[in-house]
């Protein structure tokens, strides 16, 4: 296996937001295998509060207010978590889970959990577990300078209660709590908030950790793999360094840095220095992304909502070898707030699969988007080459290939990109896999012929559907 302990010839992590259990034991075995995926990360599978909001819908975010570390969720049951560890890894796909560990619930009006747990907010009581008042960071205060490290370690982050984790029994139920998903088959944990806790108390409890659980296919001797969910912009005494010694982290300035950059406010030609050079953290220690469940509603990165622009910076960080990409799918929304697409008796809705691929049921799936999907075959088509071939115009065309496996040209500017360009590949006719695919034996997209000497006739149109083109060699093209 990779450091991930997804399968060699497969990569990338798809963010199944909200999904249910159920429809992602399915989507592994009917689209993500197929497609050359390498993982899920899930929601939060813990219990949590039931918040309604004043119109009675649930909000996405009452996931990360946790009432106990029962399994049962808007998402699913505990057997119903282990028919999806089974599934998915029965097809080579390797679920992560996402551990809000940092904190229980803030005051809320209710006080029952999806499992049928209660609190007693004031005597921060969560008898599921149980932890009592002396678990808690006290006197409590909250977190509103950033610059104070030991502030947001032991303050409430918005209001959540904060766990004191210098004590051995709260890293014990947390130990346990991680274990018991281990057991169940997961490959490893996205860690919700890893910031606001002390690395060295992380450290121990990771060290804790068993192996990962032989009865999946996993290796004897494998630990989980481990991302934590530390954002970083910069100038924060808090830095990735202090967390990347015993896990990798969230490389959350990719989004940042190419927003501009796809929207053609910063010159692409910048992208040959890609990666370490844009004074991002190492590349084998980050997961990478364009946008998440908290980003993709902020106005800070490009989401499904600015299609062109963001089809493209996923396409390049997909085809750039820099870090370990994870690609965002959730539904559509127009409130920050708004909770997943549900039916009268609150429960979350399965995506419906059209024809196309695509979803239905208030679905964006953008995993299924044709443009993206076949850029995690691109990746897994390129693996262990370097990027070469490197061309731009000088401002915002330009085109790289990896090795001599895969090409991509990206047009961000007001004119058409109409060059002669060595691709790096073997001779031969390839499928565009971003205006199409191959369907029997046919591409149903563009066609680029690649002569005896590697060079090919590029052209990206300056107003067509996508601002890129892409191919690889192998069964996907
Ligand atoms: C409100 C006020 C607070 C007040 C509090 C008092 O805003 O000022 O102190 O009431 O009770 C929700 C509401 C939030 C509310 C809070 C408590 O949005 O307004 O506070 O509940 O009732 C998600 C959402 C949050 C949500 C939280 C809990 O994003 O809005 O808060 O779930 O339901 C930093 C961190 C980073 C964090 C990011 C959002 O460094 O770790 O903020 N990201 C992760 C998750 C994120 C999640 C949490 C952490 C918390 O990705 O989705 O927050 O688990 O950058
Ligand atoms: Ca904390």
């Amino acid at each position: 296996h990779k450091r991930t302990n997804q399968d060699l010839n497969r990569s990338t992590i798809v963010h199944l937001f909200e999904w249910k259990w159920k429809d992602i034991a399915d989507e592994c075995e009917r689209f993500l295998a197929p497609k050359g995926f390498g993982g899920v990360q899930v929601s939060p599978p813990s219990e949590n509060v039931i918040i309604r909001l004043s119109d009675g819908t649930r909000p996405w975010y009452e996931r990360y207010q946790v009432m106990s570390y029962k399994l049962i969720t808007r998402s699913g049951n505990q057997d119903e978590f282990l028919n999806m560890t089974r599934r998915c890894n029965d097809v080579g796909i390797r679920i992560y889970a996402d551990v809000v560990i940092n904190h229980m619930t803030s005051d809320n009006r209710e006080s029952v959990g999806t499992g049928g747990s209660t609190a007693n907010y004031k005597e921060y009581s969560y008898p599921a577990v149980p932890y009592t008042r002396d678990h808690f960071h006290h006197p409590s205060c909250s977190i509103n300078n950033y610059n104070d490290a030991a502030q947001v370690r032991a303050c409430d982050l918005v209001g959540l209660k904060d766990l004191n984790h210098n004590l051995p029994y709260v890293r014990d139920k947390i130990v346990e709590y991680l274990n018991k998903l281990i057991a169940l088959g997961v490959a490893g944990f996205r860690v919700d908030a890893a910031k606001h806790m002390w690395p060295h108390d992380l450290k121990e409890m990771y060290n804790r950790l068993n192996n990962l659980n032989v009865d999946f296919g996993f290796l004897p001797n494998t630990k989980p793999y481990i991302y934590q969910e530390v954002i970083y912009r910069g100038n924060e005494p808090i830095q990735h360094t202090e967390y990347t010694p015993f896990g990798d982290v969230t490389e959350f300035r990719v989004g940042y840095e190419l927003k501009p950059v796809f929207e053609g406010k910063n010159p692409l030609k910048w992208l040959k220095s890609w990666g370490e050079n844009w004074n991002l953290s190492p590349s084998d220690r980050v997961v990478v992304f364009i946008d998440n469940h908290d980003t993709q509603r902020s106005n800070e990165v490009l989401t499904y909502k600015n299609a062109k622009s963001y089809k493209a910076a996923i396409a390049f960080t997909l085809a750039h070898p820099y870090g370990e990409p994870r690609v965002m799918s959730g539904y559509f929304f127009d409130r920050t707030d708004q909770g997943p697409p549900s039916d009268g008796n609150e429960e979350i809705l399965s995506p419906i699969i059209n024809d196309d691929d695509t979803c239905g049921n208030g679905w964006v799936c953008e995993h299924r988007w044709r443009q993206i999907y076949q850029m995690v075959a691109f990746r897994n088509a390129v693996r262990d080459t370097r990027v070469e071939n490197w061309w731009d115009n000088g401002l915002n065309q330009i085109a790289f290939s990896r090795g001599n496996k895969g090409f991509i040209a990206i047009n961000a500017e007001g004119r058409d990109l109409d060059v002669i360009l060595q691709t790096g590949l073997p001779s031969g006719t390839y499928c565009d896999v971003i205006s199409g695919k191959i369907q029997g034996q046919e591409c149903s997209g563009r066609k680029i012929t690649v002569g005896s000497d590697g060079r090919a006739h590029i052209y990206v149109s300056k107003d067509g559907e996508d601002m890129h083109l892409a191919t690889h060699v192998g069964p996907e093209s």
